[in-house]
């Protein structure tokens, strides 16, 4: 259940790790609470049945001391509510508050119908934009602040943190803290419009050194093409994809769509729609509205020879 890539019912994260057992407790709770009362139900039906016409003629039995069972059944019922309004307080003031000084501050630009992540540095050149796959080192606090430039969505990783919502016009932040390695799904969770469901995303929480290592090579700008291939395939980008995508280091920088200057670096495309692998992508950019109907990537109407291109210059974006 815990490995649904959703689901809620396991942490990864200190903020996770406040609420995940407040959710057993009162998922347990309710379900208990159902079971006894289903219980009780079915053994008064019955005992009304044994005791066949006496009950019937007269539905309404006060007898001595019935009151005592509702003072008691009000009590249990006290106990588990306040405990896990205690608890619920406790947990939203642990996981509520951004921490005052993060170890890295990130931009998270939701738009229809991906996701922009920006690393701000100290200085501009340590700044760097990528999509769809956020990388943060294991026990640092990441600060995350979200806007969006169309319509409302919603951050949210389920085994990090809760749902915030990216609101045009304003300025929402949340935190997330991942307490081991590994890969996270995320996904958009205030309906966006026709793709909402495949906006999703990764994070993929790695050891201080394997981030360090990510975040050099995320600096870097695109090397030069080599093969005749790969220069002609350079050439399609600049000439009819520069219009949305960046890939620094070229003359195409636009940025209404994926930063393209690592995207293989990326284990994923099209909002972790489509594996990264050659196939996929050579289909992604041939008919981008039949892998995601709706995106607003539009078809090229590339041949297969400039294809081929396209897929050979950006296999080198490593
Ligand atoms: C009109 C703007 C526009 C043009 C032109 C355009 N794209 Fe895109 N592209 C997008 C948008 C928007 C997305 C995000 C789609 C989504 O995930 O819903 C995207 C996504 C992609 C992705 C997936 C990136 C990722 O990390 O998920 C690739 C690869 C890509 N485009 C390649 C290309 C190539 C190659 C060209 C030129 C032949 C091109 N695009 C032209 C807007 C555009
Ligand atoms: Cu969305």
């Amino acid at each position: 259940m815990s490995g649904a890539p959703l689901s809620y019912l396991g942490s990864a994260g200190s903020k996770a790790h406040q609420v995940v057992p407040l959710t057993w407790f009162a998922l347990i709770v309710s379900t208990a609470t159902c079971l006894i009362f289903a219980a009780l139900i079915v053994a008064a039906v019955r005992r009304g049945r044994a005791e066949g016409d006496v009950v019937a003629a007269q539905a309404v039995i006060r007898g001595g001391n019935g009151l005592r069972w509702i003072f008691v059944s009000l009590i249990l019922a006290a106990v588990p509510i306040a405990v896990m309004l205690v608890w619920t307080m406790i947990a939203i003031a642990r996981t509520g508050v951004p921490p005052a000084h993060p170890a890295l501050v990130l931009d998270v630009t939701p738009q229809q119908f991906w996701w922009r992540i920006r690393y701000r540095g100290a200085l501009p050149s340590d700044t760097f934009t990528t999509a769809n796959e956020i990388h943060i080192p294991v026990g640092a606090k990441v600060l995350v602040r979200l806007n969006s430039p169309d319509v409302i969505h919603s951050f949210w990783v389920p085994s990090l943190s809760g749902k915030t919502d990216a609101i045009p016009g304003q300025n929402n932040v949340t935190w997330l803290e991942a307490s081991r390695p590994g890969r996270f799904r995320g996904q958009c969770a205030e309906f966006c419009g026709a793709e909402h469901a495949r906006m999703g995303f990764e994070v993929v929480a790695q050891s201080p050194a394997d981030f360090e290592a990510w975040r050099r090579g995320q600096l870097r700008s695109a090397p030069r093409p080599v093969t005749t291939e790969q220069v002609r395939g350079l050439a399609i980008v600049e000439y009819r994809c520069s219009l949305c995508h960046s890939v620094r280091g070229t003359i195409a920088g636009a940025g209404s769509a994926p930063d393209l200057t690592h995207l293989m670096s990326r284990a994923t495309i099209a909002a972790a729609q489509l594996p990264n692998n050659p196939g996929s992508l050579r289909g992604w950019i041939e008919d981008p509205q039949a892998r995601k109907p709706g995106t607003q990537m539009p078809n090229q109407h590339l041949d297969a020879a400039q294809l081929n291109d396209l897929t050979a210059y950006l296999g080198t974006l490593k």
